[in-house]
Parts: structure tokens; sequence; C-alpha cells
């Protein structure tokens, strides 16, 4: 199996043909000549594939949880990943030197604001998004959540909301995320 994710300040993923938009991640399955993109199909296909070899990720066997978890995936790509994508992607474009544009981060942030206040509420009811166990949807959030929390500025997004950092220190502090973190964002 092989997984195909660059450094994309210094190599832009266009210049490989992982996948057809140009893009990463990728991953290549040879037992299967299977070649899959999408992070989110990704995972769910590796969580079915490692069924049984470590947390269940999608809850599949249990029909409630199964279908939450499939919501807050949705939450996850639909709600936060516009605005805080934009920030962050903002932030990597300026290595370009793309001039800073201040309304931008600014118009975004309080959307994320929004965003992190309908988690804060869910947060109350169960102690991961989609139920009390950790699943894919609390997982699609590790990577810009990082980035987010490496910056002094906007880890205040954070803080301030008590459920939403206590899960986040929860979820960031699992064995598997520190394993890869420290490879992920370059000083933001
Ligand atoms: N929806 C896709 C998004 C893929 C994507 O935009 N990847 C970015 C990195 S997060 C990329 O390859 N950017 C490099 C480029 O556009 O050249 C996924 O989740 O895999």
């Amino acid at each position: 199996m092989h997984f195909f994710f660059g450094y994309l300040i210094f190599v832009p993923a266009s210049q490989y043909n992982f996948q057809p938009f140009g893009k990463i991640p990728a991953l290549e399955d040879d037992e299967l000549n299977l070649t899959l993109f999408e992070s989110r199909a990704i995972t769910k296909y590796l969580d079915l594939k490692f069924r049984g070899r470590g947390p269940n990720l999608t809850r599949i066997e249990n029909e409630r949880e199964a279908a939450l978890v499939a919501v807050w995936v949705e939450v996850e790509s639909q709600q936060f990943h516009p605005p805080v994508s934009k920030i962050i992607n903002h932030f990597f474009n300026r290595v370009h030197e793309v001039p800073l544009n201040q309304a931008l981060i600014d118009e975004n942030l309080e959307i994320l604001g929004g965003v992190l206040n309908v988690y804060e509420d869910r947060l109350n009811t169960t102690r991961y998004l989609a139920c009390n166990c950790y699943t894919l949807a609390d997982l699609h959030h590790l990577p810009y959540m990082y980035c987010l929390m490496r910056s002094p500025y906007w880890a205040d997004l954070i803080n301030p909301r008590p459920r939403v950092k206590a899960w986040w220190e929860d979820i960031s502090s699992r064995p598997a995320f520190v394993q890869v973190a420290p490879g992920m964002a370059p000083g933001v």
C-alpha cells in the first residue's frame, strides 16, 4: 500500500499524477489494484480494510452511531472545512508572497466561530462529535485544527470554548496523532 502526501510549499502536487485533479493525498492498494483519492474516502476505506485491527472509526456495527458518524463527517466537510481551509490556505499562499488579506481572515474566523459554537453545544451531549466514541468525524478535524492551534491568534478561537478545547486536547493526544503531528504543518 502506498500513500502519497507531498509537502505543498516546496513541491506542487500538480507535478505528480497521483490523482486526476493534481492534488494530494492519494492511496494505492496493490492488493486490490485500487487507486483512491479524496481524503475522506481514503479514511473510510482504511477503516474498512483494517476492521478489527484498531478502533472502529465508522461505528458500522451500530446503525444509530454509524448514521451519526455520517452526519458529523458531513458537518466537518460542509461547515468546518470551508472557513478553516480559507484561513490556513491563505497563510500558506503568503509564503508565495501573496499579500495578507485580513478581511478574508476575519470573515472566515467569524464563520468558524459560529461552527465551533455548534460543536460546543454538541459536545455537551456526547463525548465526541458523533457519539461517545472517537470516530472519523473527529479524526477529519485533526489537520486543520492542528494548524489553528499552532497560531497564538487562531488558538483563541478554541481556548475560550471549554468543551471544544477539552475535545481537541483529547483527540490530539491520541498516540497515532502524536506520532504524525510533528510532520504536518510548517510554523503557522
Ligand atoms: N477534497 C480533497 C482536497 C485535496 C486538496 O485540495 N489537497 C490539497 C492539499 S490539502 C492540495 O493538493 N493542494 C496542492 C495544490 O492544489 O497544488 C481531499 O480531501 O483529498
